[in-house]
């Protein structure tokens, strides 16, 4: 282990101090927990916090294209002319970060960790590069990722796909959000350039290996496989996978009238339709080991209390490790979905909005990540994710592994999602020690 150990456990603990920092932004008193949707006051205010941040340790910090933020460690001995003519400085570079959006009503920890952990790991590499325990053979990058929630666009990880040209561009930019905004012209009001967004091969270039730490989304740590005498997980877990998942807007149309008027008979109302939907879709997804089907956000059209709605609009999330199943389940909601609007007087369509397959980290970095935490947490298990991340987008195109931080009662996109302090300094030494390897 490297020296000194004092000041480094010091070190790791800033992480808490950074998310403290943070603590008061984005709240939501209606909701509860934090509402940080992609663009609203509470994200740019923590993209300034992080961009400070990064400034004050002397990261070179820009925004690309697409609106991801990198702070840069640049190699010292490649400023003064070291690189081979025409080489890129940054090529290659090991990169960690995550992303400072939320879902409505979110936890603290999902996103921001990753970042604060990353900002706290840097301060110790950069104390062992100063003390000659580390001696870089590539630049090294925080990277803060738009819109991961999806809550304001409606489609998860737009700026890693983005990046990786895993969303159209074109699809991309006339997204919009509940005002109506289309993606471009929110990013126009931020200052950037809705026709230069879309894949980027210099970005690309410059990931050599991706790692992010994040807050653990369910029991996973805390079953029995892993707790120990008194109940208690590791504090840390390396990922294996991310479950195959997607999203689709089912809507019901029917007709929209008067409350009082319309007499029960006489109605064809989308909202009974949608309510039976959101029955038979919870048990479709029950009937299939593996599965999830969620429906969580429900919007009658126009929405009054004396209104017979005129449509409903619900969205589902269907998550599986096999994705034909994920496809047969979707096949199979619909069909019921048309039998339900179809008693009603209604009409069903559905469109799907984003798909993910199941992502395999890679098997080389994760080994190396695993090795690495085992020096902080002994046996670092590996577990499966139900939940997306940026790194799951970027799996295809490079190499990019992740660890997860207990989280005591598994509960996340909530805001009783919850990580111990002690936790966090330990997922960032581990963090820390898997960075200082790989670079
Ligand atoms: O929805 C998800 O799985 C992620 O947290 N974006
Ligand atoms: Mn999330
Ligand atoms: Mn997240
Ligand atoms: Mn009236």
């Amino acid at each position: 282990m490297t020296e000194p150990l004092t000041g480094e456990a010091q070190r790791f603990a800033t992480v808490n101090s950074l998310m403290s920092a943070i603590a008061g932004t984005g709240r939501d008193a209606r909701r509860g927990g934090y509402s940080r949707p992609v663009y609203s006051t509470a994200e740019l205010e923590l993209r300034e916090w992080f961009v400070a941040e990064a400034t004050a340790r002397g990261l070179a910090v820009e925004r690309d294209s697409n609106g991801i933020i990198w702070a840069w460690w640049d190699l010292p001995d490649r400023h003064d002319g070291g690189a081979p003519a025409g080489a890129d400085p940054r090529a290659g570079a090991l990169v960690t970060g995550s992303h400072l959006d939320s879902v409505p009503g979110g936890g603290p920890f999902d996103g921001p960790l990753g970042v604060a952990s990353a900002l706290a790991a840097f301060d110790v590499l950069k104390m062992r590069e100063a003390a000659g325990t580390l001696a870089r053979k590539r630049a090294f990058a925080i990277a803060v990722f738009p819109e991961e929630e999806g809550s304001a666009f409606g489609v998860a990880c737009l700026g890693s796909r983005l990046l990786t040209g895993a969303i159209d561009p074109v699809r991309a930019l006339n997204l919009t959000d509940e005002r109506g905004t289309t993606f471009a012209d929110a990013s126009r009001a931020h200052g950037l350039d809705p026709d230069a967004m879309g894949r980027d091969e210099l970005a690309l270039s410059r990931i050599g290996d991706f790692v992010e730490l994040h807050v653990e989304q369910g029991r996973g740590l805390n079953t029995e496989d892993y707790t120990d005498a008194a109940g208690r997980g590791p504090a840390v877990a390396v990922a294996s996978s991310i479950l195959g998942h997607g999203r689709w807007r089912l809507s019901f149309t029917g007709q929209g009238n008067h409350a009082g008027t319309t007499l029960m008979t006489d109605r064809a109302d989308p909202m009974i339709a949608a309510s039976q939907a959101v029955l038979a879709i919870r048990s479709i997804g029950a009937a299939q080991p593996g599965a999830r089907a969620t429906v969580g956000r429900l919007e009658p059209v126009p929405g009054g209390t004396n209104v017979i709605a005129s449509r409903v609009d619900l969205w589902i999330d269907v998550r599986h490790p096999d994705d034909a199943v994920t496809a047969a389940l979707v096949t199979r909601i619909l069909e019921q979905a048309q039998q339900i609007a179809a008693l009603e007087g209604c009409a069903a369509e559905l469109t799907e909005e984003s798909l993910s397959a199941t992502v395999h980290f890679d098997a080389s970095l994760t080994r190396a990540l695993t090795a690495s935490a085992a020096r902080t947490v002994p046996g670092t298990p590996a577990l499966a994710t139900g939940a997306g991340h940026d790194a799951g987008v970027l799996a295809s195109e490079v190499p990019t592994g992740m660890l997860f931080v207990r989280n005591p009662s598994g509960i996340s996109h909530s805001p009783e999602e919850y990580v111990e302090d002690d936790d966090a300094a330990t997922g960032t030494a581990a963090l820390a020690d898997a960075l200082g390897d790989l670079l």
